[in-house]
């Protein structure tokens, strides 16, 4: 995945666990970067060993961390220079959740080396729906409800998100449904 990645996980570490945690962390998965270059692309194994070490040094499921992760992804990118992109997503959370693949088309044309995730969305009701999580990558599906929870805040909106379907369990796709409140 791009630097821009692993830098999130950096700069959520060092925002509430403090830098000495990160060092352990880095150390412990073995990782000699000195800094993580947002546009270049790393190995998704330097991801998962970061996720992995973090949860032995912050003693957290490596779930916990990638949906704290995911939340703070939508902050963190809107803060990092892509803040005015994701406004062209979208005003609303179902608006932005039905036009992640425009927006993740857009991204590729600047950085070919994207692997985007696809999501689909199926209204249910007016305050309801059901996302379709496809990725090429495996056991992210903690990240999607930290990404949609991110979105709830972006857009001050209430949401409750519970997993319907997993890949795990032999589905096609991982499937959440999404209940939503604006305020
Ligand atoms: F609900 O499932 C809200 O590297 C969501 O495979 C979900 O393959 C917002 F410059 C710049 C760059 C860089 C901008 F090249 C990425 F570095 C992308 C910014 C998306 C904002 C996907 C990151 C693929 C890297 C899913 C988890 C991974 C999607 C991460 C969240 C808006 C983004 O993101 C999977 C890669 C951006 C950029 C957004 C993602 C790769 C998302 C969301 N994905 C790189």
């Amino acid at each position: 995945m791009y630097g821009l990645v692993n830098k999130a996980i950096q700069d959520l570490v060092c925002s509430r666990f403090g830098k000495d945690k990160w060092q352990e962390i880095k150390q412990k998965a073995e990782i000699n970067v000195d800094m993580f270059v947002s546009m270049e692309g790393y190995p998704d194994d330097v991801t998962h060993r970061l996720v992995k070490a973090a949860s032995e040094v912050l003693e957290l499921s490596p779930q916990a961390i990638m949906q704290a992760f995911g939340e703070f992804w939508v902050e963190y990118t809107s803060t990092e220079g892509y803040g005015e992109m994701m406004d062209m997503f979208g005003d609303t959370l179902p608006e932005f959740l039905e036009n992640l693949d425009n927006l993740h088309s857009r991204v590729g044309v600047s950085f070919p080396k994207l692997q985007p995730p696809s999501f689909e969305t199926v209204e249910i009701e007016d305050d309801s729906l059901n996302l379709q999580y496809y990725s090429d990558r495996e056991g992210l599906s903690p990240m999607v409800v930290g990404l949609v929870k991110g979105l709830g805040k972006k857009f001050q909106t209430e949401v409750d998100i519970t997993q319907t379907q997993s890949r795990d369990t032999g589905a096609d796709c991982d499937e959440f449904l999404v209940k939503y409140k604006q305020q």
